[in-house]
């Protein structure tokens, strides 16, 4: 696992990708109310909310915490032909090719005040427009490769298998299916073509404030994409909780029935859909978070510190969060027993404070 997460945020123009953006990563750029507000891609880093550091911190007494980290990239908005130069959205695809996920941003509030690039504003229809853009990118990203590809096949068995993967998401594309919405089809062979209908994709509804308790049309926006995560956000409210501070923010989420703000929700679900999960390391030097696969085992957790610390391994020593916490200090928790030496065969859980121990 890399150790920023990268993420990149698609959909028609004027839905408020940009509106989004900002307020994921606390940003100033243009949102306006005209099509293709966005030209140049935007990119911020934010880190992962942790509240578990600052209580590490607090107990270590350390002033240094360094959370786990995401990048969000915000491009201008599709259109239906964008893939054959309609717009400005293809040009700019390139800039979202090494992300690892796609949160693709649907309007579903209602404001007639806020222009649709198309009359008929139907968010059904407003996927397929984005999500066939990003298979006919695709279609021509395959085709530029494939005949290369097969002839290298000829003669390298790993090729092959690259080969009848590609031909495989090829023809589903030509059936107009997306390729991340088939869970059972092994594509593992050719990740590093970054195709985007491949990434695994977060839907963000965009919906009116008073619409974020309301089951039944959450149920409805939910069918659209049954097969793929998906989370409401209401952009005007969360830009609008910017300028609180914390506890009056909280308390207007709370007036709309939400525990969370957007950037809490939408980085949990990528967490989730990602399969990805964090442990932490804490002593006076410094409290940090760092970011596994979940399943991932205490060396490779390791290898993501440093990749002579996988090479290494000899033991991780490990405490749960809370009962190091309620101890009060790591030397009470070994005092309890609550600290365990675990070896390389350990899975690690994501409430581990870990110290781990190797050879260089
Ligand atoms: N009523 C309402 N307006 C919104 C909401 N979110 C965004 N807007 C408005 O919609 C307009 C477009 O927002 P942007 O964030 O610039 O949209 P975008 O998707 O980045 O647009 P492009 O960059 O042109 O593709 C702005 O005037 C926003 O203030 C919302 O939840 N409700
Ligand atoms: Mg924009």
């Amino acid at each position: 696992m890399s150790k920023n997460l990268e993420i990149g945020i698609v959909g028609l123009p004027n839905v408020g990708k940009s509106t989004l953006f900002n307020i994921l990563t606390d940003g100033n750029a243009l949102a306006a109310n005209y099509p293709f507000a966005t030209i140049e891609p935007n990119s911020g880093t934010v880190a992962v909310p942790d509240e578990r550091l600052r209580v590490l911190a607090d107990l270590y007494k350390t002033n240094k915490i360094i959370p786990a980290t995401v990048t969000f990239t915000d491009i201008a908005g599709l259109v239906a032909g964008a893939s054959k130069g309609e717009g400005l959205g293809n040009q700019f695809l390139g800039h979202i090719r090494s992300t690892a996920l796609i949160v693709h941003v649907v309007r579903a509030f209602s404001d007639s005040n806020i222009q649709h690039v198309d009359e008929d504003h139907n968010p059904k229809k407003d996927i397929e427009v984005i999500n066939t853009e990003l298979m006919l990118a695709d279609i021509q990203s395959i085709d530029k490769r494939l005949s290369k590809l097969e002839k290298e096949a000829r003669s390298d068995p790993k090729v092959r298998v690259i080969v009848e993967q590609i031909k495989k998401v090829r023809d589903y594309l030509d059936q107009g299916i997306m390729p991340n919405s088939l869970p059972d089809e092994d594509f593992s062979e050719i990740t590093d073509l970054q195709l985007l209908s491949l990434k695994p994709q977060i839907f963000v509804f965009n919906i009116d404030e008073k619409d974020l308790d309301k089951d039944s049309k959450k149920q409805e926006l939910i069918k659209l994409v049954a097969n793929y995560p998906s989370v409401f956000i209401s952009a005007k409210l969360e830009n609008e909780l910017r300028g609180l501070d914390e506890s009056d923010a909280k308390e207007l989420l709370e007036s709309y029935g939400q525990t969370e703000n957007g950037l809490n929700i939408l980085i949990k679900m990528a967490y989730s859909t990602l399969g990805l999960q964090s442990y932490l390391t804490a002593g006076e030097k410094e409290v940090r978070a760092w970011t596994i696969n979940s399943g991932d085992t205490a060396p490779q957790a390791a290898g993501v510190i440093h990749g002579d610390f996988e090479k290494g391994f000899i033991a991780a020593e490990i405490v749960n969060y809370t009962d190091l916490v309620n101890a009060g200090s790591m030397q009470a928790a070994r005092a309890n027993g609550k600290v365990r030496t675990e070896g390389k065969a350990y899975v690690m859980k994501p409430d581990d404070v870990v110290e781990f121990r190797f050879n260089v």
